[in-house]
């Protein structure tokens, strides 16, 4: 197999492109998919600070790295959640990453620890208010994430989500027709009331695959292993479904969610309708400031409750 573009051994075979690449060749299509997903998303230019929210995982690592590499303004933060091994193991991949890549490039790594911040690791608040240890860890990821960038004065916040997380996704929002989430699955989210950083996924045209073989080809050390809450949850059967076709039928993920995101472009600009709706709805939380639909922030809920079962 010989690369598409240069004709030398190829390294990658890509079905879904119809074409396979050498490591030269395989990189530079990658950082073209990403500077594609920035421009046609407009999602942020050369000038603006960007804050990527890494987890040690291949996909975030490897965002930082290809921003970095296209000469983006890109620091991280990483949230420590506090799960046992592997957080230790994911939080040692992040800093041997910053310190022999991203402080080259004179980027910062931001660190923060939920059992410093909480009193307790995760695992430990959902149960002490008993919620499912997911949606608890979604709140306060979300909320550290927004505080930092707001804080910092990040322009934008960027995710490593790639083409399979998104067409899963889209997948569980379809098959229950979740029409307000449909809303919020596009790559660019606006910021929204003042207090609130606009969110970017650049890795959206990119599969896992593609992804994982570009942290293997230029060395970067990534955590293997899923988070171990993440067992059993419905978007890796999502996935495998999306795979099983993937491998019938190249190109369906692309096809499934690109297409929504044209129709999504074509119907109605989502990004106007969406900033006045937040807009009309959010406000700062009496407690910490951070925008919030109620008078508290569910974050504050969220450590309100912890702090009183705690004490009982
Ligand atoms: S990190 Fe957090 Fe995920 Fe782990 S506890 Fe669940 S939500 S699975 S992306
Ligand atoms: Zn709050």
């Amino acid at each position: 197999m010989n690369c598409t573009k240069c004709k030398t051994k190829a390294v990658i075979g890509l079905p879904r492109h119809n074409a396979a690449f050498c490591k030269s060749c395989f990189n530079g299509f990658v950082h073209d998919q990403v500077a594609r997903a920035i421009k046609s998303e407009k999602m942020f230019g050369k000038e603006d600070r960007i804050l990527v929210a890494v987890s040690g995982g291949k996909d975030s690592l490897a965002l930082w790295d290809i921003l970095l590499t296209l000469g983006y303004r890109a620091d991280a933060l990483y949230v420590n959640l506090g799960i046992g091994t592997y957080s230790v193991q994911s939080h040692a991949k992040v800093t041997k990453f910053a310190e022999a890549v991203a402080t080259s490039h004179g980027a910062t790594l931001h660190l923060q620890t939920v059992e410093q911040e909480a009193g307790a690791g995760i695992k430990e608040l959902a149960q002490l208010i008993h919620r499912p240890t997911c949606s608890t860890c979604g709140t306060i990821k979300r909320y550290q994430f927004n505080r930092v960038a707001i804080k910092q004065q990040y322009d934008v916040m960027a995710t490593g989500h790639n083409l399979d997380d998104e067409a899963a996704r889209l997948l569980g929002n379809v098959l229950h027709w979740q029409e307000e989430y449909l809303d919020k699955q596009g790559p660019s989210l606006p910021a929204s009331v003042e207090g609130f950083a606009k969110k970017v996924k650049p890795l959206y045209r990119l599969t896992e695959r593609e992804l994982a073989a570009y942290c293997v080809l230029n060395k970067i050390d990534y955590i293997v292993e899923e988070c171990p809450m993440a067992k059993g949850a419905r978007t890796l059967l999502y996935k495998e479904v999306l795979n099983r076709l993937e491998t019938e039928s190249p190109g369906t993920k692309q096809t499934f969610y690109w297409g929504f995101l044209d129709k999504q472009a074509r119907t109605a600009p989502p990004t106007t309708s969406m900033t006045e709706k937040d807009q009309a709805a959010l406000h700062p939380c009496a407690a910490c400031g951070q925008p919030t639909t109620a008078e508290i922030c569910s974050y504050c809920k969220l450590m309100a409750r912890a702090k009183s079962s705690a004490a009982l």
